[in-house]
Formats: C-alpha cells, structure tokens, sequence
C-alpha cells in the first residue's frame, strides 16, 4: 500500500519505535527554531547539557516576541545573552526587526521532506512547504540541538480534501477558521493534519502556511502540505531552488480520516471571543461596532496578506474609520521591503494605518491592548480572554480582507461588500537580504557568553521518594490555556527569571495562588478537558514546578502541555472515569502511595482523596521512557544521569 506526506518523512527519520497510532517513536530532528520567550530557557538548558556546538543540519535563534521594552533592561539583557550564546554553539541569530520567526524562517530556512523542531507552537508554519515542523517545550529543542531524537506519539494522519475554488474575497484564514468550527481545539490532538486534493494547487505557499500555522489551534502534532510545483517557484523566487524536492501522497494511500472541504462554498469566517474555534460567517456577526483591527501574526502578514488591504486602500480610495485604530505588523523584513517596493506600504500609510515593527507585537499583548470591553478583529490565530492584555477585550479572528473592511467601516462587515477583489500575484523574485541574520562565530573559543541579571540559573526538578501528597490547590474548568497558567504581555520580560515568573501563574484566576502554593510547599491542580491548550512555553510547567506541584489531574490534555509537564517532572494524570472530576473539591488533600511502583505496575494509579475517604483511579498513559524521566525527577535529570 502506498504511503502519505507524513508517513514518509516519519520513516525516513525514524530512529526507534514502531510506526503505529498511539506507539512511542524517536526521530531525527534535521533543522530547529527558538524564538527569544522560549528561547533564553531553552539555551540554558542546552548550556546544562554541556554539547559545544549544535548537531542539527541547522539551528536559528529569533528575537521576535519581545522586542521593544517600555522602562526597563530585561528585554535588551535577553536579546544580548541570546546573540553570544548562539555565536558560541554554531547557532544562526535572526535580530530583532528581520521578522517573525515562522514567517522568516518559511522564506529563508524550511526545507520540503526535512524535520524541524521549534519552540514555539506555531512551528508547522513550515508545513507549508512540505516540512514535518512540529511545536514543542524548549527543553526537548535543547535535546534535538544536542543531537537527541524527538520523542512524540505516532499520530493518526487525517486527510484534509481540498475541493473547488476560492471565491473572491474568500481566503486561506477562512479555511482553517472552517476547519476549527468543523474539528474544535481538541479535535487535531494527536493528530496529523495533511491536505490534499485538487484545490491545493490554486494555494501559494503563504496561503498554505496560514493554514497549517493555524492548525495548531486545532491541538494537531502539525500539518502538512505537499510540496509541488508552487513549492519550488515559491523557493526559486526566495533564489532557494536547490532546497526544493517534490513530495506527494502516494494515489493508493488510506487516511485514518478525511475531511472534505469544498473551497468554492465556502464563505468569509470569524471566530467569536475567546476560542479560536467559536466560528461562525462574518454575515452573522455583522454590524457590530470595532475599535481596533489589528493585521499581522505568524498567521497572516505575508506579502500576499498585507498588498491585499493596501490594494483595497489603493490611492487614497478609503480611509480607515475615525473610530477605529488599525496596526500592521509586517511578518519579515523581507514583507516590508516587498511592500515598500511595490508601494503598497504608501497606500497603507496614506489610509491611515498604523505600522508596527515585523514582530508578534499585539498578538502576545505587547501593545495595542483594546479598550475596556473593545472589539478588536486581527488577523491572529489566538484569542483566549485576556491575551489581549484587556481581560474584558473582546476578540475576534479574521482574515485580512475581512479585517480591511471592517477598518473603513468600524463595523463587522462582509469583505464581499467591497466591491472589485484585488489581484496580488505571487513575485517572481523576492528582495533577498540575510543581512540581519548573524552567523555563528568561527572562533567559538573568543565569544564570552553575556548574562544580565534578569538571567537566573535554571531550576531543577526534586527527585520523587516514596509517594506524593498534597492538598488541591485550585479546580478549574475545560480549555485552559497555557496563557492562563503562565500568562505573557506584561509577565513576558520575566522568561528567563522563574522565580519572578512563578508569581504570575494563574494570576488572572486567583490572583493569590503563587503565594497559596508556596505556603502549602506544593500540591495538585484538578482540570477538565484539554488542559494546557496553546503556547509551547515551558514555563506553563517550569513555574508551577518551582511553586512545588506535583500533579495536574484533568479530563484531558493539550500535546505539547503535557510533555513539558513530564520534562519537568510533574504527573499529568487523567480520571479513568471522567465522573470522578466531581469528586474532587478544591482544598481536599490527596495522596498516591509508593509512585515508582505504581507507575512501573500498569496505566492505572489510584489517588486517595484524604478528605472524602474515597479512592480515585487516574491513567498516566506514560511510554516506559517517560516513566523513567519522572522517576529522575525530569528530563534534565534524566538525561544526565544516563550520560553519567
Ligand atoms: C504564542 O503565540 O502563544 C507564543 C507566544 O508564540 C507561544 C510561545 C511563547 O509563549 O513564548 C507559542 O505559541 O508557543
Ligand atoms: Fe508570535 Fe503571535 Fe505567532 Fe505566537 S502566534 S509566534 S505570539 S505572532
């Protein structure tokens, strides 16, 4: 039987295991990314692990997330510790302004059939150029840059059948926006999302990377497309040929699914407050007054996204509403030197837009925070409550064309109103200008590493002895966020300094619980389904171990979420029966007796609720690895013990 887009790059990487859903497998990882909020912990680590340059075929550092710090040197002391790090250990240096990270690194670094391992959640950017990029903690890049496998759970590979046509004012966002309202933000967990069909060729590698950037909202270990013939005119206008190799689904190939999704009928999307999946037609919702159109993120700020809006205010044809305040967040500096060139920046400025630097800027709540209860549409992928950095900011997703609408009429209005749909034809060549990438020093032995104050030395999991105990600390409801538990905007500056960072976990909740979880020298957390869904960041796992958790108890996992709480030496438990979720109040104490045997027993654990007088049966679903990462007291710990 012929073989899938995933199947083939799994095996040609495949270092153990065996290639069947559900079972543990190890690949080699060929190219990895870190983006400076993940990035200076993840350095750290690789620093911990002793290897003195990198083994991947290529490793590049972003500076993109937090660039330009309001009163303070944290920022500028984490850009510095991160260039003089990546000179010493053979790793390339994106500076800050050369662009978002997965934008950038489509453009200059992805490669079709190759695997890529970033510390950033939206890493499967680069599926869209047929590369297996998969999201992750920045514990387990460290791993890859030192040369160990990926460890991940064989996924299933669901086939999504690409049909039909766009129609005009109808764009890529609107599929994935579809996809979401079809599959919900759990329904890719475990999962492979690869397209296919015969539509997929009336996509440009932008519109494609829109789409799997945004398949991480769906929980999916990534997604993927082929790569083809616009794949190597998308590298040879990038003057990348030599990158490019085609790679197909074989035509005899079984899905463990397929979703169909016909293009032609498809209408403008927009996901409602505050889940990337609350989706309905732009024609529901419209009318409804904004103040803010935020156009950028890895998702959306592409050459092809940001001359959409400018056409549609070409020459002065529409301003943007007096009520309304629109920010453009170019995705690369190559973006803005295209659009600057081709004069689309001019009709831009002239409407009345607001330009931002090429970086995440809003999207992670630095700046533009919307107004008490404002209405804000962007183009992003993620708008949990709160990340605005307005807790009652009322968010919504939309594409570009969309948002341009609504910023000429300051209300939710169908792009399809506007009258003639513009034509933005895909360059045949791209500005090329790796200026602002640094290479990694010649002489590694001349680069002194710089660390500023803000840099504190990395916290280590205690080795479990016996069994573990504690009390509830706090019980929460489904869909957590990893921005609930360790939220960014204002906390960001603190990513390199956990004990600092600790005191935002679950802050916007209670605001009190780093100081509960201290004084009560850890305990457990109970949650319902799909606990830690969103950012890869560690410090999601990394903060509450400082504050001494020992367990999360949910109904179900978020991937990447529950690795890093493996990492890091926490249980991520789920109920056996999901009933037994009411049978544990916040403040009850609990106990698992004798952990390492237990674990090593089977799947099943029983938790004691002192309080209730009643026995709780928890699964960990752990692979005999993970088993003994736990036992180590975490992957650190782990990993140094076998090299000793
Ligand atoms: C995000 O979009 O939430 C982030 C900020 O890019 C995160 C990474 C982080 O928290 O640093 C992600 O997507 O993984
Ligand atoms: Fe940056 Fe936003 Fe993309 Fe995260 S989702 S990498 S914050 S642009």
């Amino acid at each position: 039987m012929g073989k899938n887009i995933t199947q083939k790059i799994l095996e040609s990487h495949l270092v153990s295991g065996t290639m069947a859903a559900g079972n543990e497998i190890a690949i080699k990882i060929d190219q990895t990314l870190t983006q400076d909020a993940t990035g200076t912990m993840a350095y750290l680590q690789f620093e911990a692990m002793g290897v003195p340059r990198v083994k991947t075929k290529l490793s590049v550092s972003y500076v993109d997330h937090n660039t330009l710090q309001y009163g303070g040197f944290e920022n500028a002391d984490d850009h510095r510790f991160l260039q003089t790090v990546a000179a010493k250990h053979g790793i390339y240096f994106s500076r800050p302004g050369n662009g978002i990270c997965h934008q950038v690194h489509l453009e200059r670094f992805g490669v079709p059939g190759q695997t890529m391992l970033g510390s950033d959640s939206h890493t499967p950017t680069c599926g869209g150029l047929g590369m297996m990029a998969i999201g992750a903690g920045g514990l387990d890049v460290a791993v890859a840059m030192g040369g160990g496998a990926f460890n991940l759970t064989y996924p299933k590979v669901v086939l999504v059948n690409l049909k039909g046509k766009l129609k005009p004012w109808v764009s890529a966002k609107d599929v994935i926006l579809e996809l979401l309202r079809k599959m919900t933000v759990k329904g890719g967990v475990g999962k492979v999302i690869e397209y296919g069909g015969e539509a997929v060729q009336s996509l440009s590698v932008p519109e494609r990377a829109t789409i799997t950037n945004m398949g991480a909202e769906l929980g999916a270990t990534t997604s993927i497309f082929p790569s083809d013939d616009i794949t190597k005119e998308f590298l040879k206008a990038q003057n990348r040929k030599k990158d490019w190799q085609g790679l197909v689904a074989d035509s005899d190939v079984k899905y463990d699914e397929t979703i169909e999704i016909n293009l032609s009928k498809l209408e403008p999307m927009i996901a409602k407050p505050h889940s990337p999946d609350a989706v309905c037609k732009v024609s529901d919702v419209e009318g409804m007054k904004v103040d803010q159109v935020c156009i950028g993120s890895c998702t959306n700020s592409s050459f092809r996204d940001l001359m959409i809006v400018a056409d549609v205010f070409k020459k002065g044809k529409f301003k943007v509403n007096p009520n309304v305040s629109m920010t453009i967040s170019p995705g690369s500096k190559q973006v803005l030197e295209m659009i600057t060139l081709n004069k689309g920046l001019a009709s831009l400025i002239e409407a009345g837009a607001r330009i931002l630097e090429a970086t995440c800027g809003p999207c992670i709540g630095n700046g533009q925070s919307p107004p008490s209860k404002g209405v804000s549409l962007r183009t992003f992928n993620r708008n949990f409550e709160g990340r605005s950095g307005t807790k009652d900011g009322q968010v919504y997703l939309c594409s570009p064309e969309a948002a341009a609408a609504a910023a000429i009429y300051g209300v939710i209005t169908d792009p399809r109103k506007l009258g003639k749909y513009p034509k933005v034809k895909m360059p045949k060549e791209f500005r090329v200008d790796d200026s602002m990438v640094i290479l990694p020093a010649k002489d590694p032995s001349k680069v002194d590493i710089l660390r500023g104050p803000n840099i504190k030395p990395l916290p280590v999991a205690i080795k479990v002895q016996g069994g573990v105990s504690g009390s509830t600390l706090i019980k929460l409801g489904d869909n957590i966020t990893t921005d609930h538990i360790t939220p960014a905007g204002t906390w960001l500056k603190y990513r390199s300094n956990v004990p600092k960072y600790s005191e935002s976990v679950f802050s916007a909740i209670d605001a009190q619980f780093h100081e509960k979880a201290k004084a009560a020298n850890g305990g457990f957390v109970i949650a319902g389904e799909n606990y830690g869904q969103g950012s890869s960041r560690e410090h999601a796992a990394l903060c509450p171990m400082y504050l001494g958790i020992k367990g999360i108890v949910a109904k179900s996992f978020a991937r990447i979420h529950k690795d890093n709480l493996v990492n890091f030496g926490i249980l991520p438990l789920t109920f056996a029966s999901l009933a037994d979720y009411d049978a544990i109040d916040q403040g009850d104490k609990l106990e698992i007796n004798d952990l390492a045997s237990q674990l090593k027993a089977g799947d099943s654990l029983t938790i004691k609720n002192v309080a209730k007088g009643k026995e709780i049966k928890v699964k960990h679903g752990f692979s005999q690895r993970q088993v003994d990462i736990i036992l180590a007291g975490g992957l650190l710990n782990f990993t140094k013990g076998q090299a000793a």
